[in-house]
Parts: structure tokens; C-alpha cells; sequence
């Protein structure tokens, strides 16, 4: 029997639906992304989790200005964060709603254990309270500014529920001291001690006044208050009071930003000592992304999106500059300029260039397989021994939430590697055999190097990687791939090697930023004849009203013309590449009545083994046709996004029944 693995389980915030995700929140789920993938690639059974955090009285303002529901709000928005993480390659295990029954349940249940526990008692409280972060603000007088946002406090006073945070103040002491690894950074960890230290008060956890939010069973009017409902979703997402049967919770790390690092190692923790479960391993505190000088806000309006970086430099681009630009924990401004210099230096010019080099030189000299290397020369051991030494100090630095100064380490092999190549010269070697020879060990030495490479970079770049990989003829998926089982010799002479896909084309740097800043700010500001929701406009398209048909639009259809497309659910059953076709991919996809093969030209943009598993949009009555000769029985319907048409499948934000019928 297989040992069984050990846990890890990595959480984001919930993130509020009052707009849609900027790069800050890009920015943690691209850590927690990333801890994923680099966590299965050591061999932990990981889970990683993120949501939207849906209730409150900025909801219930916002849901009032459009004019709809707050649950139909809600329910549009979360569908819109999903939608785009989904775009980003960045879903996670779990998407939790706080409005949610499982959530619901699960606030109620830890309510329940805390109030048995006699940590829970009723009382008044008048205080100044920010309705944007969703706090009192402590000691503040009527009329104060919120000293996070600042924004005017308003005074309110209710019958509350209380928490006995005060309890709490000597065992949380204890706590910090007894696992000093619980807050990181160090200097975060030393600013929450000093808080508590300072004395805590209790804390009113439930309200009267706010109508949208879970109800207190049987309290009604009260509703909790809206921290003590979303710190919940970090276990309701592992299967809440049944938490044991998933055996994932305690979270082995929340990562948040400082914002809300008190929530998240002050209240957090009492609550659940209060409710007597086990405390989360530890709180990782990253910093801010600031666009000059300021932290990115959508009522600031300064903010940076994702999606247009990604269109105009791809998914790894993003995350290889949100991963090494800034170190982990600290503060760090954005850029465009930044960006896309780093983009052309460290992914152009450095990998990118090093493999496609590689690759020309191999099918040049070796008719595209891996050649048998000679005995090396000192300057090939130096490089192996750098690349191998380099294994160890990436693990180690990942290990440790280093993750600039992880790719920090691979870059400088990458370097070697490059200026190793230029030194030896392979082509400007002949044919006699000690020559090919030494072509030879030195085409393997470099290859084996861009292997090593590839495996310890795919947690941060999956798609370029996992091109890599497939070029070098290496089987299975690399995600699949060991970290702890990577060493310098494994590349086996003989094996054919792959067609090459580029994977940073240059771009030059005034054009690319024009390109992101227009794409932005349509994005931002989008036309009004084809309106979509922007970020912090959840209503926008709501709002266009009957635009004129612009010029060159097809004439419109009858219902008749769209029942003639049968369209129904399908689900994904395997996914491969096609040789030879290197924008391709191969599926079968069960449609209910049926397993159909169908070929889709999605190849560039989904790694396959994302999609098993996946449901998508399938054309089912479409005429079967031969593709680079591989027959294709259906289509999948997929949008087609940015200037050059990157295909983003359909799919749905609930459980559909593969089979079903759309209409
Ligand atoms: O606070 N730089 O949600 P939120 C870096 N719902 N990270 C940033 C950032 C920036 N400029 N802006 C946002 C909430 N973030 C609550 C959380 S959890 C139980 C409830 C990231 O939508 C960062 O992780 O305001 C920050 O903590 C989070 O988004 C705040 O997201």
C-alpha cells in the first residue's frame, strides 16, 4: 500500500465582492498557487483554498444601488472572481461563498461550541464603526476618521453579543512564544506581540443593524458580525464541523496580507481556543503592492489588473514578476516599466533564450534527440556541480517563503549556462569524432541543466516549463515530478526530443505598456455598446441600454437558427497532445450519451492534464472533420480573449450534470 502523504493545506483570503481582483489579490493567490504546486512536487497531499467573502452592510449598499438582490449580487460577483481566476490558471481546490450552507452551518456551529465554552455573553456597545473595513475603530470619538481607510466613522450603538477576547490575552502570549513560527514575518510577529501585550478587549461579534449577513440562531435580529463569519470559511472550506473525516484543518498557512494580520492571529486564534479546535500552523503576512507610493485601491483608482498583463505577456510572465520582484513580506511598488524589463531580461533573454539556442543546436548537430555525452571537461563539472548545488538552496529558500531569492538561484544557473554555451562554442565545432564528442557532452550538459531548471521553476512558471519538459521528450506530466528525487545525470541519451515551442518572445518595451494601459483601461471603462462588469462595477452591464448594431455585425438570428446548435455539458475525460500540431490538443469528453473524441486549438494556453476532470461546453451536432488528420467529433466552445485570440473555455461557476442540454 502507498504511504499515506502528509498534509498541507495553504489558504487565501476570502476576498470582498465589492469589486473584482486587482493585482494584490492576483498577488496571493499566485503565492498560494504557487506553495501548491511546489508542495505536490515534494510529495504533501495538499489542499488550497480561497473564496468570496459576501456579507455585510457594504453588500447590502451596493446590492441597493443596482437595484437587485444582494444574493443575486453576490452571486454575480463570486461568478466573476471565479471566472477570472479561473482565466488566470489559478483555481483553487476549494471556492468557498460565505453564503454558502456549508459556511453558514459552520459560523453557526463555532458560534455554538465558543458560547458552551462560556466565552459568549450579551451585552451593549456604542462605539465609532467604519462600514469600508468593517471594524470599530477603537478610542475613536463621533465624527474620527477611520485610521485604515480614512474615511468618517460612524457611531453605533446595539445590543451585541460579545466574545471574552480578554480571556484570551495570556494563552495567546503563551501560544506566540510556544510556536514562534505561527506569525511571519518576524517583524509582524513582534508588532502583534507588543498589541496584545498592550491588553485586549472583548469583542462584539454579532449586530443588530446589519440585515445581510448569517443569522444568529434563534437571536434573530442578530447577524454575526462580518470577521467572525469569514474567518470561519478557512475550515467550512475543509468540510467544516465534519473537519476531521477531510483531515485537512489545522491550515498549515493562511496567507494574508498585513492588512489583516490582527484579524487573523489575534481574534482567529481565541476564537477557535474558545471553541477548543485546533489553531492554524501559521499566519504569513505578505506586503503591499504600491502604485506610487500608495496602497492599490479601488477608491483610490489606482489600481493594476491582471488580465491585461496576462494577454499581452502570458500567465508565467505575471507570476514570475510577482514571485521575484518583490520579497516576500515586504512592501513593494509596481510598475509597468519594471515588468516588462524584467520580462525581456530574466524570460526573453535569459530561459527562454538559453532553450531555444539548446533546441536549435540539438536538431542542427543531433537530429532532435539527446546526445550521449563524453567525459567532461573541468568547466562541465563546474557547471553540474553549480547546477546541483543549486537544487538543495532552491528547496531550501521555497522552504522558507523565499521565493525571490529561490529564482534569484535558478537565474544565475541559467546565466552559467548561458555564458558556458557562449564560451565553448559547440557550433563552431566539425565533424571529426572528438569534435562531435564534445558537442555532444557539451548540447547534454546544457539540456540537462534546462531539465533541472524546468522541474525546480514549475511551481512559479507551469506553462513554459511544462513546454520545456515536453520538448526534452520527458514523460508524464511534470507537475507529477519529484523535487526531492532531482538530480544532475538523469537526462537519458537516445530519447527523441520534442518540437521546440518558443516561450518569451521579446517585446519591446514602450509598445508592450501601451498595449497592457489600453487593454487596462477598456477594461476599466468599458464601451458602452459592449458593456462588462469592470472591477468595482458589478452593474456595468447592466447599464448600456439598446446600443445601434455596429458595422460589419451579422444579422441577427432567429430561435429557430440557434436551436439548430445542439450544445450540452461534457466532461473532459483524458487530454494529450497532438506531434506535430503544436496548437492541438486531443480529448475525449463524455457528453452523457456518449464519450466523443474531439480535437480543440487550446494547446498554447491549457496544460492537459489541467482539463481532466474539467466540464465544458461541447457542440455536439456539429458534422465530424479530420484535424492535422485526427478525427474531431464536436467543438468546444471557448471565448476568444485580447488582440490575439487566447481561448478561454466556457464553463459554469455551478455543478452541472454532464449531458445537460443548453439553451
Ligand atoms: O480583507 N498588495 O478582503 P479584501 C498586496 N474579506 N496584497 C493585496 C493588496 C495590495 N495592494 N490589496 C489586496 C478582506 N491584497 C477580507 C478577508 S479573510 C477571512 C477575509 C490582498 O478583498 C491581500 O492578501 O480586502 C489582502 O490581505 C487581501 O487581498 C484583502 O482582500
Amino acid at each position: 500500500m502507498a504511504e499515506k502523504k502528509e498534509k498541507f493545506y495553504i489558504t487565501t483570503p476570502i476576498y470582498y465582492t465589492n469589486g473584482l481582483p486587482h493585482i494584490g489579490h492576483t498577488y496571493t493567490t499566485v503565492v498560494a498557487d504557487m506553495l501548491r504546486r511546489y508542495k505536490r512536487m515534494r510529495g504533501y497531499d495538499v489542499v488550497m483554498t480561497t473564496g468570496t467573502d459576501e456579507h455585510g452592510v457594504n453588500v447590502e449598499r451596493a446590492a441597493k444601488n443596482a437595484g437587485i438582490a444582494e444574493s443575486e449580487f453576490v452571486a454575480r460577483m463570486a461568478d466573476a472572481w471565479r471566472a477570472l481566476w479561473d482565466e488566470l490558471d489559478l483555481n483553487a481546490d476549494e471556492f468557498v461563498r460565505t453564503t454558502d450552507l456549508k459556511h453558514v452551518r459552520t459560523v453557526q456551529w463555532l458560534f455554538r461550541l465558543c458560547k458552551e465554552n462560556g466565552y459568549v455573553y450579551k451585552g451593549h456597545y456604542t462605539g465609532q464603526y467604519c462600514i469600508y473595513d468593517n471594524a470599530y475603530v477603537n478610542d475613536a470619538k463621533p465624527g474620527d476618521p477611520c485610521p485604515d481607510c480614512g474615511r468618517p466613522t460612524e457611531t453605533v450603538t446595539e445590543e451585541n453579543y460579545f466574545f471574552k477576547l480578554s480571556a484570551f490575552q495570556k494563552p495567546l502570549l503563551d501560544f506566540y512564544k510556544k510556536y514562534p513560527d505561527f506569525i511571519q514575518p518576524e517583524t509582524r510577529r513582534n508588532e502583534i506581540i507588543s498589541f496584545v501585550e498592550g491588553g485586549l478587549k472583548d469583542l462584539s461579534i454579532t449586530r443588530t443593524s446589519i440585515r445581510w449577513g448569517i443569522p444568529v440562531p434563534g437571536e434573530e435580529p442578530h447577524t454575526f458580525y462580518v470577521w467572525f463569519d469569514a474567518l470561519c470559511a478557512y475550515i467550512s472550506a475543509v468540510d467544516g464541523p465534519e473537519y476531521e473525516r477531510r483531515g485537512m484543518w489545522p491550515a498549515d498557512v493562511h496567507l494574508v496580507g498585513k492588512d489583516i494580520i490582527r484579524f487573523h492571529t489575534v481574534y482567529w486564534p481565541a476564537f477557535l481556543m474558545a471553541a477548543m479546535l485546533p489553531v492554524p500552523r501559521q499566519v504569513w503576512a505578505h506586503g503591499w503592492f504600491l502604485m506610487d507610493a500608495a496602497k492599490m485601491s479601488k477608491s483610490k483608482g489606482n489600481v493594476v489588473l491582471p488580465r491585461p498583463i496576462v494577454n499581452m505577456l502570458g500567465i508565467d510572465a505575471l507570476r514570475y514578476f510577482l514571485l521575484r520582484d518583490v520579497v516576500f513580506g515586504q512592501d513593494g511598488n509596481f510598475s509597468y516599466d519594471a515588468l516588462v524589463t524584467r520580462y525581456n531580461s530574466d524570460l526573453a533573454n535569459g530561459l527562454g533564450n538559453l532553450a531555444s539556442r539548446t533546441a536549435a543546436l540539438l536538431e542542427k548537430n543531433f537530429a532532435g534527440k539527446v546526445p550521449k555525452p563524453g567525459t567532461g571537461l573541468p568547466q562541465d563539472d563546474v557547471l553540474a556541480r553549480e547546477t546541483r548545488s543549486a537544487i538543495g538552496e532552491v528547496l531550501e529558500r521555497f522552504d522558507r517563503f523565499e521565493f525571490s531569492r529561490g529564482l534569484e538561484t535558478i537565474w544565475t544557473v541559467i546565466a552559467a549556462a548561458d555564458k558556458y554555451l557562449t564560451a565553448e562554442q559547440p557550433w563552431a565545432l566539425g565533424n571529426a569524432p572528438d569534435e562531435e564528442l564534445r558537442k555532444a557532452t557539451i548540447l547534454w550538459t546544457t539540456a540537462e541543466l534546462l531539465r533541472i531548471v524546468s522541474v525546480l521553476a514549475h511551481s512559479v512558471l507551469p506553462q513554459s516549463t511544462s513546454k520545456i519538459w515536453a520538448w526534452l521528450g520527458q514523460a508524464g506530466s511534470l507537475s507529477a515530478a519529484e523535487l526531492d528525487g532531482l538530480r544532475w545525470g538523469q537526462l537519458v541519451p537516445g530519447t527523441t526530443l520534442g518540437k521546440f515551442q518558443a516561450l518569451f518572445p521579446r517585446v519591446e518595451k514602450t509598445e508592450a505598456i501601451e498595449r497592457i494601459e489600453a487593454m487596462a483601461n477598456e477594461e476599466l471603462n468599458p464601451p458602452s455598446a459592449a458593456p462588462a462588469p469592470a472591477p468595482g462595477s458589478p452593474t456595468a452591464s447592466h447599464g448600456g441600454g439598446a446600443a445601434a448594431p455596429a458595422p460589419g455585425v451579422v444579422d441577427k438570428i432567429g430561435i429557430e437558427d440557434f436551436a439548430k446548435v445542439e450544445m450540452r455539458v461534457g466532461q473532459v475525460k483524458t487530454a494529450e497532445r497532438i506531434v506535430g500540431a503544436d496548437k492541438l490538443l486531443k480529448l475525449t469528453v463524455d457528453i452523457g450519451s456518449e464519450i466523443r473524441q474531439i480535437c480543440a486549438g487550446i494547446a498554447q494556453y491549457y496544460e492537459p492534464e489541467s482539463l481532466i476532470g474539467r466540464k465544458v461546453v461541447v457542440v455536439v451536432n456539429l458534422a465530424p472533420r479530420k484535424l492535422r488528420g485526427v478525427e474531431s467529433n464536436g467543438m468546444i466552445v471557448a471565448a476568444s480573449v485580447g488582440p490575439e485570440g487566447r481561448p478561454v473555455l466556457a464553463g459554469f461557476a455551478e455543478e452541472v450534470e454532464v449531458g445537460a442540454r443548453l439553451k
